[in-house]
């Protein structure tokens, strides 16, 4: 770096900057990927819309019908860049073994080489003829003794005006940075640098060529090659997560791949759920859901859909916040009925990406309600009902998404923005799985729980590049986000059992469900959605000590009359198709346990082991 350009990029930063190592960590960045310009995002409204317009001139984005859609826009992203790239994803930790083997590793330096220093490294003019745009964002609210402050270098326009929905992002946070704040540093390229006078494309990326790379030890985060969701938005998985996580190994805190939602008795107590599923089972639609009238006057709020930040307060009991401002939902299969509070979320203020457009500038995806006559395709292609027919084209892309503001949801908790955030009551792990785990099982202890956190399977969807349809482990729906070793996060788990106990106060009780089991007709017997408050309520029951259940090899399980069934019409006999835990499957299900405990044998917990053992012991018996 020499001195003339550190000057210059000083010149051109805003007077408000006023962090040394920003300004220089900027400087050196540009240096490096050869930007043409650089963009101090501020934040603001006005900075949005001058980049939404930017964005619909440049043809990434569609304006939608503003009386139908008002100030939202649809992209379309190239058919190479439609969800996270696992494969592609390292954790680069000094030591291998802090990597652990879920994770792909490479060695620091290694990696340096390739993406900075190399000869032909990665970023090494990545971003010629492009804009390098400064994006200082708050994960949690600003000031809040739980958040953290990333700054994202991006060359995508497209994911500042995310950046924006998703996060607290703008002027603010450099403010709150002052002159020696700190920051995880976040590098964002494309991967495609364009030479003098080359025109663009609409969606800008490397279909080639992807890394998204984590230094644990450094705290920070260097993604190339994507312009999509997790591996571009590093706000998102690569800090909320991957990044946090180590740092709460470290601090003794959690970050987890949990929605928190809050739920009202009809006597008027206020408990907070937080819950881990993987991508695309429907996180979005339990943090919103609506319980059934017939239930009574039972309420649901959401505080988050995707990600919580969890450390023990001073009482001894657990507090959460979302670390988000947003939600990047899937929307295939949204719709009033599966998702009410989400589609009037989905009114105004908007971006879309990779849904169709229907004739009259709106949207449309699978399992929004009826199908148009006729759509564009999120691949720029016409679409009937009849082509689908015929060939299964589908409209949207299974992954398509939408990226919305949290304020835009009716059912936002008021604590939701709380910097204190809220107490947890209970944790619930689900999977989608169509056969062998029950409705609903209660941890009789904290062990338990953590067994059951541990071997949650689940079976693969659309949200990462890969094979569907297959049950693969995923450990507290954490495999694709935890930046360490699997063996040590278990542990952790453990070890805030003892952490809490200190201050002997009451840990949270831990639920592992099921809404996914199918019938021999291949159809979903559980109606789920909404109704799957017949089982928060179950759980609350249980908090309040007001609820029976049956105890059996892992857990308890509600019985067919301690559920509340008004307003449902569900036989015993289908519920018996839900709830039972049968022998034969679940002695293959414990080998499966087995498959994932052998891989992360070297760190294992040893009482992870136990565990299994004593349920096979129960099994056998
Ligand atoms: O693309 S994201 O990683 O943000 C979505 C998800 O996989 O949950
Ligand atoms: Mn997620």
């Amino acid at each position: 770096m020499t001195q003339s350009l550190m000057a210059e990029i000083r010149a051109h930063a805003p007077a408000y900057v006023k962090n040394a190592r920003l300004i220089d960590w900027v400087s050196r960045m540009a240096a490096l990927t050869g930007a043409k310009a650089i963009h101090w995002c501020d934040g603001s409204d006005d900075e949005y819309d001058r980049l939404c317009q930017q964005l619909v001139d440049a043809g990434t984005f569609k304006r939608l019908n503003p009386v139908k859609r008002p100030n939202s826009f649809l992209a379309c992203s190239d058919p190479s860049d439609v969800a996270r790239v696992e494969d592609r994803t390292f954790i680069c930790s000094q030591d291998k073994q802090d990597a652990g083997p879920t994770n792909n590793w490479m060695d620091p330096a290694e990696m340096r080489v390739l993406l900075q220093t190399g000869e032909n490294a990665l970023f090494k003019g990545a971003m010629k003829g492009r804009t390098l745009y400064v994006i200082p964002f708050s994960m949690g609210p600003l000031g809040s003794p739980i958040s953290h402050i990333g700054v994202e270098l991006s060359d995508s326009p497209y994911v500042v005006v995310n950046m924006k929905r998703m996060t607290r992002m703008g002027r603010a946070v450099v403010d709150h940075l002052g002159t020696d704040g700190d920051f995880v540093p976040c590098m964002h390229t494309v991967g495609a640098p364009l030479e003098e006078g080359q025109r663009d494309v609409a969606w800008p990326c490397n279909a080639a060529v992807k890394y998204i790379v984590h230094y644990p030890e450094t705290q920070e985060i260097w993604s190339y090659g994507s312009g999509y969701g997790g591996n571009a938005l590093l706000g998102k998985k690569c800090l909320a997560l991957r990044i946090a996580s180590t740092m709460g190994r470290d601090q003794g805190w959690l970050a987890e791949h949990m929605l928190i939602l809050g739920v009202t008795t009809p006597a008027g107590r206020k408990y907070h759920v937080a819950a881990a599923f993987p991508s695309a089972c429907g996180k979005t639609n339990f943090a919103m859901l609506i319980p059934p009238a017939s239930l009574g006057d039972w309420q649901v709020t959401t505080i988050g859909d995707d990600i919580a930040w969890i450390k023990p307060g001073p009482d001894g009991r657990l507090y959460a916040i979302n670390p988000e401002a947003g939600y990047f939902g899937v929307a295939p299969g949204t719709n009033f009925e599966t998702n009410p509070n989400c589609m009037r979320s989905l009114e105004r203020d908007v971006i879309f990406t990779n849904v169709a457009l229907t004739d009259d500038g709106d949207v449309w995806w699978e399992g929004m309600g009826p199908a148009p006559q006729h759509a564009i395709d999120w691949q720029g292609k016409d679409w009937t009902p009849a082509l689908a027919k015929e060939s299964g084209a589908k409209a949207a892309h299974p992954n398509a998404r939408f990226t919305v503001s949290a304020t835009n949801n009716p059912a936002l908790d008021p604590a939701w923005d709380d910097a204190a955030g809220v107490p947890i009551d209970a944790f619930i792990f689900g999977g989608r799985r169509s056969t062998t785990v029950p409705l609903v099982t209660e941890a009789r202890n904290w062990m338990e729980g953590i067994y059951m956190g541990a071997t949650l399977g689940s079976e693969t969807t659309a949200a990462a590049f890969g094979q569907q349809g297959v049950v693969r482990r995923d450990p507290f729906a954490m495999l694709p986000f935890c930046g360490y070793n699997m063996g040590d996060y278990f542990q952790h788990w453990l070890d805030m059992e003892h952490r809490l106990q200190e201050h002997a106060s009451s840990l949270p009780k831990i639920f592992c469900v099921n809404w996914f089991r199918k019938g021999p007709d291949g159809k979903f017997i559980w109606p789920g959605y909404g109704d799957n408050a017949r089982v928060l309520k179950w759980m609350i029951e249980r908090l309040e000590g007001t609820a029976e259940g049956e105890g059996h090899f892992f857990g308890i399980s509600p019985r067919y009359e301690d559920l509340d069934w008004n307003g449902l019409d569900f036989s015993r006999e289908q519920f018996a198709c839900i709830i039972d835990a049968d022998a034969t499957s679940w002695k293959a299900e414990l080998k499966l346990h087995d498959a994932l405990f052998d891989l992360l044998a070297p760190r294992l917990p040893s009482v992870l082991k136990a565990t299994r053992q004593a349920i096979e012991a129960t099994l056998m018996g």
